[in-house]
């Protein structure tokens, strides 16, 4: 292959002849200035080198490879452990585009204003070439990315998290077609931290942060922000959703689709295992953050997860909650701000097992038990690759994806929303979606606790107007023959004393057997003005101790005041943005006003 005609040093091994990224990259480094280039190759070889190098660095903690093989620990800058929607800009050359949940500001001058902070802003440091992949090699659907950074972290994050390397040339070929992603950390500071996307170019800036959702490129900015732009022009939907399959004992498979918000349990969810009463159940993973979803030929709605590993929420992970995670975070892992026990483990609130007597926690202070602050922070994450995923779908690498029955959408509400309810058809589920609402948490800075409307789990990641992305949904109807259920679950409604009224985790088994019974046609339900909804006597309560019907009926209750309110709530949103939204959706309301 020929030598890269780079003024800088280069290093590593990974080259390409696609005279398109390499008059970008030419082109960042004369803007950024590195004392070197390093091309990743994606190689396990090069992952070692660089692993050792981040480790001499001091950004990466070699943590005890007895106990966790190929791990390894990073504490991130304390102003930045968490996404900054108030610094992420949606740079469309008109403003009515991106609509009016986005901050926008006119692609001219959001190059401008970031091309003089990355001028230069790479001297004295290494800038690497990361070639990805967002989605199996060989799919119609799976897009490239270039993602040029100082940050090892992120390198060695985006191996695990993509797939990275050579691979990506070759899906490449002499296209142009790639996202072009730079990465500046600077000086790690808030007032300089900017999460820029330009969808019509397919491109991302992203500077001042070294925190995942706003620097891991292909996640959040690609496979969300620029992919729902994307997949609104060319026919597909990018969605902040999980999937799994369910597998019954007579091995019959239904794939489902959920979103949730951040930080709501997706990942919890998509590697669920059957309580011991569901005999021969099994699920599956297919991802836990995002899918891709495609029409098909035979009329059904296709999904990918265009990632290739978890970023998920490190505490409360125990082999209660995510047994299955457990097992995945167990090798190969990148931890970030949990605590680090004497004995180079890593230590978080809710972990199994004894609380150390004393750990460093996620600041690197020293902490006790006593300690009144957590010693992990409550948005730490575990990086790990979703191969060492013991349910992993074996159809997660099928470029064809796998197809959808159901999709789900569900918030974390105390109060109004029932457990389970399905939607009376797509546009109505649509509406569901679109009013979404959930308690905000941890993996955003600000806000936390409060109601916020997001519909379909989207309002940080929808690359362009609220409005016309729910028109997109509707329009996507008539490109799929057999339609998905809708459906809206609840797992965290509360009793007047503030104790949950479902016990979550696995049982949430009992609800997605009544789905997926649902979608085959297998299931009673009765109508209500919400929707469809389950009787205590359709729905599998057996061997689930001190649960009556009774409560089942209190956590189904439709509360008339709550939802009197709820309506007012949900018309904040329709009236933000208003100009763009659908008709079908105020028919909507006004339906379910009349039925209540
Ligand atoms: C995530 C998020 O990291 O949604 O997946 O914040
Ligand atoms: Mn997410």
């Amino acid at each position: 292959m020929a030598k890269l005609l780079m003024t800088k040093t280069t290093l590593g091994n990974g080259n390409t002849d696609n005279q398109s990224v390499r008059r970008w990259v030419e082109a960042q480094a004369k803007l950024c200035q590195p004392d070197q280039i390093y091309w990743c190759d994606g190689s396990e070889a090069e992952k070692e080198t660089l692993t050792a190098e981040a480790v001499a660095q001091g950004i990466l903690v070699k943590l005890n490879q007895e106990k966790l093989p190929g791990c390894y620990y990073h504490r991130s800058n304390p102003n930045d452990v968490a996404r900054v929607e108030q610094c992420t800009f949606i740079c469309t050359p008109m403003q009515e585009e991106a609509g009016p949940t986005n901050n926008w500001m006119a692609p001219k001058a959001m190059y401008a204003k970031l091309g003089a902070m990355c001028a230069g802003a790479m001297k004295g440091r290494t800038m690497y070439v990361v070639p990805y992949l967002m989605g199996p090699p060989g799919s119609p659907m799976t897009k490239v990315g270039i993602e040029l950074t100082d940050s090892l972290y992120v390198v060695l994050s985006m191996r695990i998290m993509a797939r990275m390397g050579e691979v990506a040339y070759k899906q490449l070929g002499d296209s142009d077609d790639f996202n072009r992603g730079l990465h500046c950390m600077l000086d790690v500071n808030p007032d300089r931290r900017f999460i820029a996307h330009f969808p019509h170019d397919n491109a991302v800036i992203s500077v001042g942060s070294n925190y995942g959702g706003n620097v891991l490129l292909g996640k959040k900015c690609l496979a969300l922000r620029i992919g729902s732009f994307l997949g609104r022009n060319e026919g597909w939907m990018a969605e902040h959703m999980l999937i799994l399959g369910v597998e019954s004992p007579a091995g019959e498979k239904t794939y489902v689709a959920a979103a949730f918000p951040s930080a709501c349990g997706k990942t919890n969810f998509a590697m669920m295992v059957p309580p011991a009463h569901f005999k021969g159940w099994k699920i599956w993973t297919v991802g836990d953050d995002i899918a891709w979803m495609k029409p098909g030929e035979d009329g059904r709605l296709y999904a990918i997860n265009p990632e290739a590993g978890y970023f998920g929420v490190v505490p409360g992970t125990n082999s209660k909650s995510n047994p299955t995670a457990v097992q995945t975070i167990a090798r190969d892992t990148i931890f970030t701000n949990v605590a680090l026990t004497p004995d180079g483990d890593v230590w978080w609130e809710g972990k199994d097992g004894p609380v150390p007597k004393e750990c460093l926690d996620w600041r690197g202070n020293k902490w006790t038990p006593d300690s009144k602050e957590k010693a992990a922070h409550p948005n730490s994450r575990f990086a790990a690759p979703m191969k060492n995923n013991p349910m992993l779908d074996p159809l997660a690498n099928d470029p064809n994806g796998v197809p959808i029955s159901a999709i789900i959408f569900g918030g974390r509400r105390a109060d109004t929303m029932p457990l389970v309810y399905q939607a009376f058809n797509w546009i109505h589920g649509v509406y569901i979606g679109a009013t979404m609402g959930s308690e905000m948490t941890a993996a955003a800075v600000g806000g936390l606790g409060q109601v916020r409307r997001d519909p379909m789990a989207m309002l940080p990641f929808c690359g362009y107007d609220m409005g016309d992305y729910f028109r997109h949904w509707i329009v996507m109807r008539k490109l799929i023959k057999f339609t998905p259920r809708i459906f809206h679950v609840n797992w965290f409604r509360k009793d007047e004393a503030g104790n949950f009224l479902w016990p979550g985790f696995g049982e949430n088994m009992r609800v997605l057997k009544w789905i997926v019974d649902r979608c085959n046609g297998r299931a009673n339900a009765v109508e209500t003005p919400l929707g469809w909804v389950p009787y205590a006597k359709d729905f599998d309560l057996s061997g689930l101790a001190d649960y009556s019907s009774e409560k089942f009926d209190r956590v189904q209750t439709i509360n008339y005041d709550d939802w009197r309110r709820e309506l007012l709530q949900q018309d904040e949103l329709f009236m933000r943005i208003y100009s763009h939204l659908p008709k079908e959706l105020i028919f909507q309301r006004e339906l379910l006003v009349a039925r209540l």
